[in-house]
């Protein structure tokens, strides 16, 4: 099983999308095994995009993050990057197929409501900086999984 960090951005949060964006990871089959509302701080905004620290849209990036509440969710399940990353559409939303979230509900690349790590090493890293182990429930059995995992 593959892990992928989630983040419903600030914009998703402010617009009240917050509900619409987890129901549809959900809906895929993917498993939540850690879920919380937060105010980024900067240092975790830096660490978590420390990847594009040198990219002119860094600063901004930083401070769209952190300028509001966010709500991580951490989930499991198998191909979990590819299958929450096609959920959420391209990058940039004016490129996103129509029924990705991107492609339903955004407009900019500055305002793109969701982030899904986009490697399974990525994965791990960015559940570890968002969560502690003990705010992970790793191990439930969700009773439909026979249903959802063959
Ligand atoms: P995130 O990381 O937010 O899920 O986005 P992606 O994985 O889809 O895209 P990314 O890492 O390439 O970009 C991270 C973040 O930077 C913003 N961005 C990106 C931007 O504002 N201008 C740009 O030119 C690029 C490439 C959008 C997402």
């Amino acid at each position: 099983m593959e892990r992928t960090l989630i983040i419903v951005k600030p914009d998703a949060v402010q617009r009240g999308l917050t509900g619409e964006i987890i129901k549809r990871f959900e809906q895929r089959g993917l498993k939540i095994v850690g879920m919380k509302l937060l105010q980024v701080s900067r240092e975790l905004a830096e660490k978590h995009y420390d990847v594009h620290r040198e990219r002119p849209f860094f600063t901004s990036l930083v401070e769209y993050i952190t300028s509001a509440p966010v709500v991580a969710v951490a989930l499991e399940g198998s191909d979990a990057i590819v299958a929450a990353r096609s959920t959420i559409g391209a990058t940039n939303p004016s490129e996103a197929a129509a029924g990705t979230i991107r492609g339903d509900y955004a407009l900019e690349i500055g305002r793109n409501l969701v982030h899904g790590s986009d490697s399974v090493e990525n994965g791990e890293i960015e559940v570890a900086n968002f969560f502690t182990e003990a705010e992970l429930c790793g191990g439930w059995t969700r009773d439909v999984d026979g249903w959802v995992f063959e």
